[in-house]
């Protein structure tokens, strides 16, 4: 079962590398797949794994999962410096 999570606050590869590495550390996920211009991760699980399980793992890495609705804020200024070596 794939499902697609809107990321917000991911300005670079440095976060697309933290976000694919938190989500793939939850029990069950098979394949994560970031796509930074577009601000959304789409996840690989099977259905008895909660979507909330991965956005809780997303925003842990200090990130923020948005509603399926809202609009990510690409080329936003990195605010996650320490956590992992990103942007900024
Ligand atoms: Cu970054």
């Amino acid at each position: 079962m794939l499902r697609t999570l809107t990321v917000l606050d991911m300005t670079c590869h440095s976060c697309v590398a933290t976000v694919s590495n938190a989500v793939r550390q939850v029990s069950g996920v098979t394949d994560v797949s970031v796509d930074l211009a577009a601000g959304t991760v789409q996840v690989a699980a099977p259905e008895t794994v909660a979507t909330d399980a991965i956005a809780a793992a997303i925003t842990d890495a200090g990130y923020t999962v948005a509603d399926a609705d809202a609009s990510p804020a690409v080329g936003a200024a990195c605010t996650v410096a320490g956590a992992g070596g990103c942007c900024a």
